[in-house]
């Protein structure tokens, strides 16, 4: 590397290569010159969010530093990059994993104390970066981590939204939505303002004839918006690879507003304008697992992926290689089918810019590794589709390309089925509806060389059902299953430090954070008095932790002796937060029914909810809703007492998980069988010593498989008899499960108070065909109750199986995941730095 650097530069560059300290001396040092330069201030007025401020900036010249020689070595060494495009990354806070990641989390620990300031008040008061809904844009994040973590040269792009998921506010039992403006102060990203792309968009297309007589097409007219690049160093855990996460700011071209139109006093114009281009990357869409079909949406879309590819381009063209090499150097895996327009752009900038023949240029993007799509959903809903007239308006020289890699599909699927006209109207890219719609999935499943689905029944389903066809036609192997991860340095070690130094102590080291299988050592353990008792003790101090946070942020009281049974997750009725709550309900009908005596003998109970309902999805809504009427009331009830409580956690994200997570005893996850293509906080839970009752659906069945049986507790239906159920439900006689009727009556008699606002929940179970199976599960999901209220009396007992799993749940680390994407879709190699 240091041969690359001119030789003026070089003797600064050594000079540079000391950290940013290395003392907690050193670390004060930084922390006071930053209060007092960078943020303008005098240590006589240094608050906690001034402290918070300057730690950060501490950290990040650091970062930066291992940042710079990151790039500097892959860039030198020419090596293949990954490229993890998604729209969302749900990155929590920063600092704390930053410290923890360099190693650095005692040092500063020290120094701030020095200054008079508990670290975890620091830490607190960072503003989660939230730009995501769920479990794709969490998954993206453990990824960024797993990947810099192991050494691997790969950036992930993404939009930098000026409002991230909206925050909620309980008012009066109602989910209420207020904006999140995360960006008045985030020391976590490096504004590149000489890094722009401009994009275009709208305007038409002309057919030409060049010099060589060769029809080629321009694309012309419309507007220009301006990307700009902000970076944000990703750490490495026990390394110095710092990755890059780069995120695309949207703003008007021709500066601040054109002058042109400002001059001729057309001002409003100019400013309606500039406001419009910075439309495109103000706010994320909330919505999980619902496609809405917004324009905005869809020009979010393709500005990220045009600047995206564009800079990628940039990058490889310095290298002067043969376009042919290009799938060499790069792998840009999709996250979803949010950047499908990638395929097309890429084919759009190798034919009408570098002038490539189309079969070459579509040669170089199907190559192999080029495109791989991972799927996350089978839900209808959810599968994107584009309206082709909005697709012609906004982008004319893309659907025109669209059309055309269809009719070369099309052909080579009818020369396969020559005989079957049916197979190529489901398999179209375009849809023959009214209107017409472009799908997205199959662009993405044709321009691709790898899809991939996210846990083994998922990826089964997939192709059983919605990619049947595709399977058909390409083969299985282009069809293959990367199961879901988590990275163990947020998720053990930031989450839940005193498990994680207890596990280190007893294996010697904390190699298991970088090499998760070394866990199964604890069952050795299973047996060691001292040792489970240590582990009873840190998870009791989990719950009181939580139980605190609970009184501070409700007022309620809760028993942290009590079972804590913990659903957190996007409020959805597939996800089934309903069957939850009538269990609940039942459960209070239960105890009333009984006699005081028989009723003091009940194991106490706390359920714990918390997710945030898609602005728009009313039924979500009114789950919420639910939930909080019967808190209000089972909360209050002096027949029960801590015998049952009912939580509703305001603002589920991150950071807060971080702190549930660790103090679960059960965890549901029950959605209806099929339907969560995953589900990744069931490996949270499970991996700080939760146990989890769940039905057999997404990872939950590869869980069952790694813990044992014993470990876990399973209820429902299975996936395969979902079809015939609702069949079922719609043809013929739908009872329902009479527990739950009791259930029902108990709500329509007002005990909950809005019997209005409940009906439509009911009648979604007793009318509309029960959907989600709710009322089929509803006896096997009580009677699995029994079975954890039963377990959880025998605490020796619950013990072991709770160590038992831990010591099982190496194969749900994110690395093996990345390992996994690199050898069987990416075909990138580690490199690590060795300095
Ligand atoms: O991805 C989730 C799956 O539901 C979960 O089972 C899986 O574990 C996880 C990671 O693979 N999907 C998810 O979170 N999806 C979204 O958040 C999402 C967001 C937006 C849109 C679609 C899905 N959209 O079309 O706008």
């Amino acid at each position: 590397v240091e041969a690359s650097i001119p030789e003026p530069q070089r003797e600064a560059w050594k000079r540079s290569q000391t950290a940013a300290f290395k003392s907690s001396d050193e670390f004060e040092k930084e922390v006071v010159r930053h209060v007092e330069t960078s943020l303008a201030r005098s240590m006589f007025n240094c608050d906690e969010k001034a402290a918070y401020s300057a730690t950060s900036l501490a950290f990040r010249d650091r970062l930066i530093l291992d940042w710079n020689k990151t790039q500097q070595r892959q860039t030198y060494r020419d090596s293949k990059r990954v490229y993890y495009f998604s729209l969302e990354f749900l990155m929590g806070r920063a600092l704390d994993n930053a410290m923890l990641n360099v190693g650095m989390k005692d040092t500063a620990k020290a120094g701030l104390a020095d200054l008079g300031f508990r670290i975890e008040d620091i830490i607190g008061q960072e503003h989660d970066a939230a730009l995501g809904n769920g479990g794709l844009g969490r998954l993206a994040a453990c990824f960024l981590d797993s990947l810099a973590s192991l050494d691997f040269p790969a950036w992930g792009y993404g939009l930098r939204y000026r409002y991230g998921i909206f925050k909620q506010e309980i008012i009066d039992g109602y989910q209420v939505e207020v904006p999140d403006y995360w960006l008045d102060f985030n020391p976590w990203e490096f504004p590149r303002h000489d890094v722009t792309v401009d994009v275009q968009f709208f305007g038409s297309v002309k057919k030409v004839t060049n010099e060589e007589g060769k029809s080629v097409a321009i694309w012309e007219g419309g507007e220009i918006v301006v990307a700009v690049a902000y970076d944000v160093p990703i750490p490495g855990y026990d390394t110095p690879t710092t990755n890059n996460l780069r995120l695309w700011s949207s703003k008007a071209s021709g500066g601040e507003f054109d002058f042109q139109k400002f001059n001729s006093g057309d001002y409003e114009s100019s400013v309606a304008e500039q406001q419009r281009a910075e439309t495109i990357s103000n706010v994320l869409y909330p919505n999980d697992n619902l496609e809405r079909g917004k324009e905005l949406r869809l020009k979010q879309q393709y500005f990220w992926v045009a600047a995206s590819l564009y800079d990628i381009v940039r990058r490889f063209k310095k290298s002067k290689r043969a376009w042919r090499e290009f799938p060499e150097q790069v792998a840009i895996q999709l996250n979803d089918t949010h950047p499908t327009l990638a395929i097309v752009e890429l084919q759009r900038i190798l034919v009408d810019v570098e002038g490539l023949e189309w079969d070459l240029a579509w040669e170089i993007v199907t190559g192999t590794p080029q495109f791989g799509y991972t799927n996350h959903t089978v839900l209808p809903e959810a599968l994107e589709k584009w309206p082709v007239g909005l697709v012609q308006h906004l982008l004319p020289r893309h659907l025109q390309i669209i059309y055309d890699i269809n009719l070369f599909f099309l052909q080579y699927v009818e020369k396969q089925f020559p005989d079957d006209r049916d197979i190529l109207t489901r398999v179209s890219i375009i849809e023959e509806s009214q209107p017409k719609m472009v799908r997205m999935a199959h662009l993405a499943i044709v321009g691709s060389h790898k899809v991939n689905g996210v846990a083994e029944l998922h990826s089964d389903l997939i192709k059983t059902t919605i990619f049947k066809d595709f399977v058909e036609i390409f083969g299985p192997d282009r069809f293959t299953n990367v199961t879901n991860g988590i990275t163990p340095r947020r998720w053990l070690h930031q989450a839940n430090p005193r498990l994680s130094e207890l596990i280190a102590s007893k294996l010697g080291s904390h190699e298991f954070l970088k090499d998760l299988s070394q866990l199964n050592k604890l069952e050795l353990l299973v047996q060691d008095k001292e040792f489970k008792k240590e582990w009873a003790e840190i998870k009791f101090a989990n719950k009181v932790r939580l139980a605190k946070y609970i009184k501070e942020t409700t007022g309620v009281n809760v028993n942290p002796s009590a079972l804590f049974d913990v659903q957190v997750k996007r409020i959805h009725e597939y996800k089934r937060q309903q069957l939850n709550i009538f269990g609940v309900i039942h459960r209070y009908l239960t105890l009333k029914a009984m006699a005081p005596a028989e009723r003091k003998k009940q194991l106490p109970r706390v359920s714990i909810f918390g997710g945030k309902a898609a602005p728009g999805y009313w039924m979500a809504k009114q789950i919420i809703h639910l939930i909080n009427a019967v808190g209000s009331v089972v909360n209050n009830d002096e027949d029960i007492g801590d015998l049952l409580k009912v939580i509703f956690l305001e603002d589920y994200n991150v950071s807060k998980a971080e702190i549930i997570c660790p103090a679960s005893d059960i965890s549901e996850h029950i959605s209806t069988a099929g339907t969560e293509a995953s589900g990744t906080s069931n490996m949270k839970f499970v991996l700080n010593g939760g146990l989890i009752i769940g039905t057999c659906d997404g990872a939950n069945i590869e869980i069952t498989r790694e813990v044992g049986e014993n470990n876990i507790f399973l209820f429902g239906n299975l996936s395969e008899d979902v079809e015939d159920l609702r069949h079922a439900h719609t043809y013929g006689s739908h009872t329902i499960d009479p527990d739950l009727a009791k259930v029902f009556e108990e709500i329509q008699k007002g005990t909950f108070g809005s019997v209005h606002d409940f009906s439509a929940m009911i009648a979604a179970v007793k009318d509309h065909g029960d959907y989600y199976l709710v009322s089929d599960d509803f006896h096997s999901y009580i009677e699995t109750h029994k079975l954890v209220d039963e377990a959880y009396r025998n605490q020796e007992e619950w013990v072991v199986k709770s160590i038992t799993a831990v010591a099982r749940m190496g194969f749900f680390s994110s690395d093996r995941c990345i390992y996994e994407y690199a050898d069987g879709i990416w075909n990138v190699e580690p490199l690590p730095r060795r300095d």
